[in-house]
Formats: structure tokens, C-alpha cells, sequence
């Protein structure tokens, strides 16, 4: 077997990083997806992985070896785009990282050093999913999941999930808030950070949850608002969009990308989660809340926005997609970050007039088979009468 050269790592990283990404054939209409990861666990830096010393790595063996690039916030400041991403080691942890680039699609590289978060809380296990907010008080902020281990169980794998606060100007210094407070909810994930006052609040979209896997008695995405950010406390949490019976929401749904502002509303791109014999299956979905009380939901269109298609079905978490980030550029184009079966990451292109419109145009989901048919029926009825006067003009 051969050994390779720090070098020869460095060539072959080379070539993966400068790689143009080009939209792929398929259409819908409403986005590009574009044929190239953004980031996979190929694109961390050498160093980081290896010991380049030959005399203390003879043989050039990977040492702390990355396992994958998901879930990243994002964020578009002074003509660049930044992601801050959820880098899963061999070792199961995660940890954050932040990307740069000067195109949307391709070209990101990793800073020198991974994000080093203040370290709160020794009990503190795991972090990831961070979610980011530029927030109209000047800071960004980043709020991600804090997982720790269950005392209160003898199950291993007991988990409490909470939402951890952080907020920088640079996205290289990091001041650690306090972790989030639901007075009401005993964990947390998914929460997002709303990016203006509301009432004179910070107003932060919730998904309360009984246990670490299952949202239990929580209904679905929760809002809520809290005074003071340094010490944050939600007291209660109104329900926006919920979950339904035999809908892509069915067994849990969370808030994803940081709302974009509209003339017309809040745009969330939020997940979906049902159920399935291959285990649960996650897609991506849009819904509106209202401009002055974004707690209020005013369109939801049914079905998913984007599902796990060809490759992206296939990874440690198969049958995933996920977002936590989206960002909306000068000529109000919107790029969606979405990561695929917990692996790697993606991007897909829309703008805001075409995301609105499939909002506040889509259809919504009728509930049940026969009223989905009857849905059909019509479009195809009005559809038909269309060529009909078409031909006769
Ligand atoms: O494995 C799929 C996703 O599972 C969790 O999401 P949720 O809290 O909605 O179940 C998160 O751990 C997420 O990181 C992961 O991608």
C-alpha cells in the first residue's frame, strides 16, 4: 500500500475545492439543485485530519478523520458567503466550522481553525446545527443544539437537547450566551432566532419536545418571545406551523433557515418528518407567517418543497434532507443550504419573486385522497379549458 505525501493530499484537495458546480437537469420550476456537494468531509483541511510529520506518521495514516459535513447556518455579508457547518468527527462529536466563499455555489474553504465555542458547561456532549441570525440589534447570532447526557435515566442513550446561544461580529470571536430557557418545555432543537424585535423582543421560533427523539405532546414549530437575550426565558410558547395527520409533518416538523422577509410575509423553509418502514424520512417545506406577528402563520402550501432524491437518499441517516441555512443576495436570489442523510451538503437556487410565488400560490395539502383527486381534476379541468381557448384564438 502506498503512503501519500502531505503534498500529493494537498493536490488532490486542490482540485475538489476549485471544482465549478453547475445547476443539474432537474425542473420544477421553483429551484435549481446543482450537481456538486458544497462541502463533504473531503473539503476539511488536511491538516486537521493528519499529522504531516513523517517522523511521528510514517506512513501518512489519517488521525483524527472526519466522518461528515451537514446541517450549516448561513449567512451573506459584504458580497461573501459564509456557512457555519456542522463538522461530525470519526469520534461522533460535532463540533462547528466556518466556510467561505465568494460564490453561493462552489469554492468554499474552511478557515484555518474550526470554531473553538466557550465551554460552558462540562456536561455539555455534543453541538450542532447552528442556526444564523443577523439580528437588527448589530450582532449575528448563533443558536444550536447543546446535547448532553440524561442523568435522570439508566438508558445510555438518554439525551437532553437545549438551545445554545452564542453572537459574534466576525464570525471569529464567539461570545456564549446563557442557553435558551422554555419554561414550559423540558427540551429543545431547531430553535431559530428571529431576526427583528417583536413587541420590542427578541422572538425566537421553538419546537418543544418531551424527550430528545420525540416531540411528544409538542404540536409542532412554537414561538416565543423573551426580553433580555443574555438571559434568555421563554414563558409561552403560541403554535405556528403544526403538525398533521398523514402529512410530510406527521411525527415532527422543525423550524429550518431563518426566515427571509417578504412584502407579503415571512418565509420559513422548515422540515418535515414522517414515518416509514425505511425509518423516518425527512423533507424540506415552506410556510408564511405574517410581517407584524410572525407567530401567525398566513400561507402553507402542501407537500414538500425539496425530498432526498438519487444519491442524496443514501448516507449515515438515510432518507434525510435538512437545512438550517438560506441566504438572500443584492439581486434577490436565494440560495437554500441543505445538507443530504446527515452527510454532505448542498445548495439550490431560487429567487425571491419565484419562492414567494410557490408560497403564497402553492396549493395547500386537502387532507385526503379523494379531495387531493378532486384538486387534480381541477387543475386539469383548468388546464384543458386553457388549450381549448388557445386553439381557438
Ligand atoms: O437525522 C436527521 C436529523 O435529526 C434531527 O432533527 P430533528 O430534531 O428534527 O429530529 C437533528 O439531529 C438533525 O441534526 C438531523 O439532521
Amino acid at each position: 500500500m502506498i503512503s501519500k505525501s502531505h503534498e500529493e493530499l494537498l493536490h488532490e484537495q486542490e482540485a475538489l475545492l476549485s471544482k465549478k458546480n453547475n445547476p443539474m437537469k432537474f425542473y420544477n420550476g421553483i429551484f435549481e439543485r446543482y450537481e456538486n456537494p458544497v462541502l463533504t468531509r473531503d473539503h476539511v483541511p488536511v491538516l486537521w485530519r493528519y499529522d504531516i510529520n513523517p517522523e511521528t506518521n510514517p506512513f501518512m495514516e489519517e488521525r483524527l478523520g472526519i466522518n461528515a459535513v451537514m446541517n450549516s447556518g448561513a449567512i451573506y455579508l459584504d458580497g461573501k458567503y459564509h456557512l457555519v457547518a456542522r463538522v461530525e468527527g470519526n469520534d461522533r462529536k460535532s463540533f462547528f466550522a466556518v466556510a467561505d466563499s465568494d460564490s453561493p455555489v462552489d469554492g468554499f474553504r474552511f478557515r484555518d481553525y474550526p470554531v473553538v465555542l466557550p465551554d460552558i458547561d462540562p456536561e455539555e456532549t455534543n453541538v450542532y446545527d447552528m442556526r444564523l441570525t443577523k439580528h437588527e440589534d448589530g450582532w449575528i447570532y448563533g443558536v444550536f443544539c447543546s446535547e448532553s447526557k440524561d442523568k435522570t435515566s439508566n438508558d445510555l442513550s438518554a439525551a437532553v437537547a437545549k438551545a445554545g446561544i452564542v453572537r459574534t461580529k466576525d464570525l471569529d470571536k464567539w461570545e456564549r450566551l446563557p442557553d435558551l430557557v422554555t419554561l414550559h418545555s423540558p427540551q429543545q432543537r431547531n430553535v431559530v432566532l428571529h431576526p427583528e424585535f417583536v413587541n420590542g423582543k427578541y422572538a425566537f421560533y421553538t419546537r418543544p419536545m418531551d424527550d430528545f427523539i420525540n416531540t411528544g405532546s409538542g404540536s409542532g414549530i412554537g414561538f416565543g418571545l423573551c426580553d433580555n437575550i443574555e438571559k434568555a426565558v421563554i414563558d409561552e410558547e403560541k403554535m405556528t406551523s403544526i403538525r398533521k395527520y398523514h402529512q410530510i409533518t406527521e411525527v415532527k416538523n422543525g423550524a429550518g433557515a431563518v426566515p427571509i422577509k417578504t412584502d407579503r410575509g415571512w418565509i420559513h423553509i422548515a422540515h418535515g418528518v414522517r414515518n416509514t418502514a425505511a425509518g423516518l424520512r425527512y423533507v424540506l417545506y415552506t410556510f408564511a407567517t405574517d410581517l407584524k406577528d410572525p407567530s401567525k402563520v398566513i400561507a402553507e402550501p402542501g407537500g414538500l418543497l425539496l425530498g432526498p432524491r438519487a444519491g442524496e437518499r443514501v448516507g449515515d441517516v438515510s432518507n434525510v434532507v435538512f437545512t438550517n441555512g438560506a441566504v438572500v443576495n443584492e439581486k434577490n436570489e436565494v440560495y437554500i443550504y441543505y445538507a443530504s442523510s446527515d452527510t454532505r451538503l448542498h445548495v439550490a437556487k431560487t429567487d425571491l419573486e419565484r419562492l414567494a410565488d410557490s408560497v403564497f400560490n402553492g396549493l395547500p395539502d386537502p387532507g385526503r385522497s379523494a379531495d387531493c383527486v378532486k384538486q387534480r381534476c381541477e387543475l386539469i379541468s383548468k388546464n384543458m379549458e386553457y388549450l381549448k381557448r388557445k386553439a381557438s384564438l
